[in-house]
């Protein structure tokens, strides 16, 4: 099976398709002893720089799992790395931030992102072309509201205090900061497909902080410039975020091709939200993986259920696979689908 016939990409397409395609954000990593094996002593941001691991990781859940879709291992602050922001991943924490970004004077550590600035992505996108065969390769940027309020933050947050400070109390200022973000996010995701991946995700994960008012006016135009810089690649669009419920169809309107749903909002009902002409992608809670098998399966066939009359659906969890899960609850649940879907 040739990449562009799979099952994965003939679900971006809307096409009919031989099961339900599954893959799970967050496939590769903690969940997974092979990946923590691998990493040991290894810090995050240096893995995600070596072509050589970033390829065995990303394989290593496609391998193990059978999943209709391999996620590029990286981050979503490699390419604010790549152009000399200085931040780091912190175990148990997340990205931090040395000087976080609150003036126009901070914005000067944003420069554009070169293609020669992530020469390791390039290079690892190409080995996993190579190795993967007929199974698609997703690659992924973080959208530029996530990604500025790591950077106003200055590391994760709940509650995004001085990020929407910085939105409502200088729109000036905060305009010139996710335009910024938008052009290295689209020339990020530009040189993964020039490189060769088969669809792109677009991270949005903290979206479902902002009110759709305030989505449309203050964040949406960004994100916008994101996706439509890469419409033309011929390579699907998957728009994410969490708690994006109220934002569906923004997220839509944004400019995806695939709109991704989190466990809060049936699949039937976030299609109706989204609108026609696009697939959907979602949305098993990842906490019911902690559960019996019996329950798995019954909240499978929820989701399968929601989604059946949908041309267009894309099998995945609701948010990123949680580090204790078991992985052979993952690999369960590939063989469930893919065995309740087969046409
Ligand atoms: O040392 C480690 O192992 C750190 C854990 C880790 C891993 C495995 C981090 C730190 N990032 C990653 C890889 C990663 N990050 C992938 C891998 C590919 C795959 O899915 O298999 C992806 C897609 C991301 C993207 C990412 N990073 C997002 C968007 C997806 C999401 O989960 O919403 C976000 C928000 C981040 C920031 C980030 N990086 C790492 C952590 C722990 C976090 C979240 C911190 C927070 O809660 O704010």
């Amino acid at each position: 099976m040739t990449v562009t016939e799979s099952a994965f990409l003939r679900a971006c397409r809307r096409e009919s398709v031989p099961h339900t395609p599954v893959w799970f954000m967050r496939q590769a990593g903690r969940s997974l002893p092979e990946y923590r094996k691998l990493r040991e002593g290894i810090a995050m941001l240096d893995s995600c720089m070596r072509p050589d691991l970033v390829t065995e990781i990303t394989l290593q859940p496609v391998r193990r799992h059978g999943v209709d879709a391999a996620i590029l291992f990286s981050d979503i602050v490699v390419p604010l790395k790549a152009i000399g922001v200085d931040l780091d991943i912190r175990p148990g924490v997340g990205p931090v931030v040395a000087r976080p970004i609150r003036s126009r004077a901070d914005l000067a550590q944003l420069r554009p992102l070169e293609p020669d600035d992530v020469k390791y992505v390039t290079e690892a996108v190409g080995m996993l072309t190579g190795e993967l065969g007929g199974t698609p390769l997703i690659g992924f940027a973080g959208a530029p509201f996530t990604l500025a309020s790591y950077l106003v933050e200055g590391g994760p947050s709940r509650n995004h205090e001085h990020t929407k400070a910085l939105m409502y109390g200088d729109p000036e200022l905060w305009a010139e900061l996710l335009d910024r973000l938008a052009g290295i996010t689209a020339a990020f995701l530009a040189v993964q497909i020039e490189a060769g991946v088969s669809a792109i995700q677009l991270f949005d994960s903290w979206a479902g902080a902002l009110s759709p008012a305030d989505y449309r006016r203050a964040v949406l135009p960004a994100s916008s410039k994101v996706l439509g810089a890469v419409a033309g690649s011929g390579v699907p669009r998957i728009h994410f975020g969490v708690g994006t419920g109220e934002l569906l169809g923004l997220l839509g309107e944004a400019g995806a091709d695939v709109v991704g749903v989190d466990w809060r909002v049936p699949l039937d009902e976030a299609a109706r939200r989204v609108g026609p002409d696009k697939a959907l992608q979602g949305n098993l809670d990842p906490a019911v993986l902690f559960a019996p098998r019996a329950a798995v399966e019954e909240q499978t066939r929820r989701v399968l259920d929601s989604a059946a009359g949908l041309p267009g659906h894309i099998f995945n969890l609701g948010h990123g696979v949680l580090p204790d899960t078991d992985p052979d609850a993952l690999t369960r649940l590939v063989a469930y689908v893919h065995e309740r879907t087969a046409r």
